[in-house]
């Protein structure tokens, strides 16, 4: 099994790193070989643990095989001990905190900081869209794609970027973010007459890594050119019971769980993704979550407005629909930016509205982000240590005294992780683009049962924005099935040709017209 923790100490880091093997594929060096543990090393983990309180976790030891002792001792010398102990007394620390409201500390987003797509002119927009793709032309562009969740909301057994929406193309979320890519690219190239690679970083966790490989590799990785495509993976955290013991989850294992989206920062620089970046000249990274359907991949008017106003980290945001709305909003705590969740804020703070009748508090975050590379360098090696902790309490598989494993039916114990927006506070400028959420944003979270964010709303919000795109061009769509493949538009441009004063009938699916489907 491919387990990978990255909250090791420096000697096992180095041993551990991943690496990158002919040029794209990861390996940790560390599970290639292991040997017998000999009873000094016994003696010596068993020391090392209970100067920390963590003896526990080869009691089992003398009931154990060779090669189970082997992987308790690798799962035990990945974790670095004494900043594991920092993490269960700071999540301690975060779990007291919770519920506090913010309401006095709080300050909207600037208004020079925030671009309203909605309320900008045109040719201001096409600026910054000639900025984006002259960036991608020049190589400076790349994405970073979070995928290590495991979907459990949406019951699909696997990574949520193999979800087949149900479209007529049949095409997955992986399939649909890889043809954007390869669309934007050539659309650089026609604006600026250079080719340049947008390159495709994707973060998996232990269970997403491996299928997600294979997936890409069964399909040829989509067109795009395999060297441009890399996989990497995020550390884990163990899990702790109520009184900071690590639960072994069974005699031989230790409990862990994916250290969040706020991983990336660490295994961006564990797994050489930060070098990478450098070798390529790789200057601005446009990162998102998997399951947003309508997703701009390395939007080039985001990348050229990020640039052009020198921020070295920024969030797509959209308005907020109500008050009550249970999202996360972008704001100001104590004049830093950070995104604050709703049970932080109270009834009457969120319905708080300006004089113009939109919500103060309004800048909706969609895990949609921009960042420098130096910026990202620049959390690597500092602040990543200082990333707040989100705790939650959970039912915990462990072993029991006689050596059983249990599922408990009530929470037993905590798991920790970082979120992605956390360093918003470390920026030196912050800026925001409030886009249109039916232009930008349908995420798949839940099974149809739902109702909300779930496959039938992800593929009518896509139905719905490419009739759009149809209509602005000239067209006419008659019923609601309409999908235009990414080859043919990225974002509703260069359709006129193609549309019109025509009319069309649905199931509309406009296909590159060397398939021959108009
Ligand atoms: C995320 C945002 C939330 C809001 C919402 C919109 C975070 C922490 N929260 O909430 O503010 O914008 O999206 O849809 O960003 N992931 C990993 N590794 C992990 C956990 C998650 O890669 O350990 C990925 C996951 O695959 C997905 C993205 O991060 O692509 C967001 O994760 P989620 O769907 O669990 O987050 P959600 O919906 O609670």
């Amino acid at each position: 099994m491919g387990h990978n923790n990255n909250y090791c100490s420096m000697q096992q880091k180095q041993q551990q790193q991943l690496q990158l093997t002919n040029g794209r594929r990861l390996r940790n060096v560390a599970t290639a070989k292991r040997s017998i543990p000999t009873m000094t090393d016994y003696l010596k983990l068993h020391t090392q643990l209970a100067q920390v309180g963590q003896e526990h976790l080869v009691k089992f030891w003398p009931e154990l095989t060779d090669d189970e002792r082997a992987i308790l001792v690798r799962d035990i010398t990945e974790l670095d001990l004494n900043e594991i102990k920092q993490y269960f007394d700071r999540a301690t620390i975060s779990m007291n905190e919770n519920g506090i409201k913010l309401d006095d500390r709080l300050q909207p987003i600037a208004d020079d900081q925030i671009l309203s797509i909605a309320r900008t002119a045109e040719d201001k927009l096409n600026v910054y869209r000639e900025e984006g793709l002259q960036q991608i032309s020049n190589g400076h562009v790349a994405v970073l794609l979070m995928a290590g969740g495991q979907g459990t909301r949406l019951g699909f057994d696997h990574p949520k970027g193999m979800y087949d929406v149900g479209l007529q193309s049949g095409k997955t979320l992986f399939r649909i973010q890889a043809e954007r890519i390869r669309k934007l690219e050539q659309l650089a190239e026609q604006q600026t007459g250079k080719h340049g690679h947008i390159v495709w970083y994707i973060m998996t966790s232990e269970h997403t890594k491996q299928p997600t490989l294979a997936y890409f590799e069964a399909n040829n990785y989509f067109g795009l050119r395999e060297e441009n495509v890399l996989l990497f993976e995020q550390g884990s955290l163990p899990c702790f019971d109520y009184d900071g013991r690590i639960i072994l989850d069974e005699k031989h294992r230790v409990a862990r769980s994916p250290d969040g989206n706020g991983g990336i920062y660490r295994a961006m620089k564990n797994a050489g993704i930060l070098e990478d970046m450098r070798r390529r000249d790789v200057r601005y990274l446009h990162a998102h979550s998997v399951d947003n359907i309508l997703i701009k991949v390395a939007d080039p008017v985001f990348i050229g407005y990020c640039v052009q106003e020198q921020a070295d980290c920024a969030a797509k945001v959209v308005e907020k629909s109500a008050p009550n709305e249970a999202v996360g909003v972008v704001a100001m705590v104590d004049g830093k930016h950070q995104v604050v969740e709703y049970s932080e804020i109270s009834a009457k703070t969120s319905e708080m509205r300006n004089s113009n009748g939109r919500l103060t508090f309004s800048a909706g975050n969609i895990c949609n982000h921009f960042f420098t590379a130096d910026f990202l360098h620049k959390i690597g090696s500092t602040f990543e240590r200082e990333l707040k902790l989100h705790v939650a309490k959970k039912k915990i598989p462990f072993v029991d005294n006689a050596g059983k494993r249990l599922t408990p039916d009530k929470p037993n114990g905590i798991k920790i992780e970082k979120f992605v927006f956390d360093v918003f506070e470390f920026a030196e400028k912050f800026v925001a683009m409030e886009v249109l959420r039916d232009e930008e944003f349908s995420a798949l979270k839940n099974a149809d049962a739902a109702g909300k964010d779930c496959p039938s709303t992800a593929r009518a919000d896509l139905h719905r924005l490419h009739r759009k795109y149809i209509e602005n061009a000239g067209g006419l769509v008659h019923g609601d099935v309409c999908e235009i493949s990414p080859s043919v538009s990225y974002a509703g441009e260069n359709l006129e040709q193609l549309v019109k004063g025509k009319s069309f009938s649905s199931p509309v699916h406009l296909r590159d017209s060397l398939n021959g489907h108009l």
